[in-house]
């Protein structure tokens, strides 16, 4: 594999990883033996601090399910976490140098299969880092993998992506993965409390994302999420809240062909949800 691929069309910088190690599929095998004892170390302290912050404010069946992840002290073998989650829920995790074309993830997903970057950021981005790393995607998406609702959910939505880029939507398709997988709430009993991997995984937007006055949260809404731009490297000034993840699956049923015919008409919302009247 060589050229390392431009993903996320926002970014402009090139992708972190060593793309010359990944297969066809951008899959490569998890380098466990690169990981340095700071590396661990490193995901030791992530993983501590940021399990910590969750009572509160993570969802009840997020920490349910996060000590399926096995290891805290040290990064993880991804075969180790195969083994019980191919046991709950016949899903497989697969390591990848870092961010992949739309069309791989899609295809990835539509196989039950969840692209883990393999490389951990440095000790001095400990605070953020942009682009996933095997933290957030460990700590982040993993755990609710072992939800079987979140699981098919999440199968539907490698599928519905695989057809969005046959039909040029894959934009608008990657706005509900945004706003739902990366940075969804719901509502639970206790209150509203978070879901996406990319808040669970955040020091800082975990509390905001729950409990700050500044963003607006709408109850989910498939027309109004996937009209919402979103910014990569900022707290999202939007969330969108469901009630179950049954809620989520249910989303999938309805052949989205006619749905991108009416978004395409309609004008879209900013990140802070102003509506965008000009189509630019
Ligand atoms: N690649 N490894 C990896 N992980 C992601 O979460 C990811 C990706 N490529 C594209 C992407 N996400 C988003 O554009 C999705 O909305 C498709
Ligand atoms: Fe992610």
């Amino acid at each position: 594999m060589g050229q390392a691929p431009v993903v996320y069309g926002q970014s402009s910088r090139p992708p972190r990883g060593d793309y010359s190690r990944a297969h066809e599929d951008y899959t490569c095998a998890q380098d466990f033996a690169a990981y340095t004892a700071q590396d661990h170390d490193t995901y030791h302290r992530l993983y501590e601090r940021q399990s910590a912050l969750l009572p509160g404010l993570a969802s009840q069946a997020f920490i349910d399910v996060l000590p399926r992840l096995g290891a805290k002290e040290r990064i993880p073998r991804f075969d180790d976490i195969n083994e019980a989650l191919w046991k709950a829920t016949q899903w497989e995790i697969v390591a990848v140098p870092g961010l992949i074309p739309e069309r791989a993830f899609f295809s990835l997903l539509a196989n039950r299969k969840f692209p883990v970057t393999d490389w951990i950021r440095k000790p001095e981005e400990f605070e953020y880092i942009v682009e996933p790393d095997v933290f957030h995607d460990l700590f982040g998406h993993v755990p609710l993998l072992f939800n079987p609702v979140i699981a098919d959910y999440i199968q539907r939505y490698g599928q519905g992506g695989l057809k969005a880029e046959e039909l040029g939507h894959g934009e608008m398709l990657s706005r509900l993965y945004w706003y739902t997988i990366e940075f969804g709430l719901i509502r639970e009993p206790q209150g509203v409390r978070a879901y996406g991997a990319g808040i669970l995984s955040s020091s800082g937007e975990l509390q905001y994302s729950v409990q700050s006055p500044e963003p607006r949260r709408l109850p989910l809404d498939l027309m109004r999420t996937m009209r919402t731009r979103y910014k990569i490297d900022t707290y999202q000034q939007t969330y969108f809240v469901i009630d179950s993840f049954e809620q989520l699956f249910a989303l999938t049923e309805p052949d989205f062909t006619q749905i991108y015919e009416e978004l395409s008409t309609l004008p879209e919302y900013g990140a802070n949800s102003e509506l965008l009247v000009s189509a630019d």
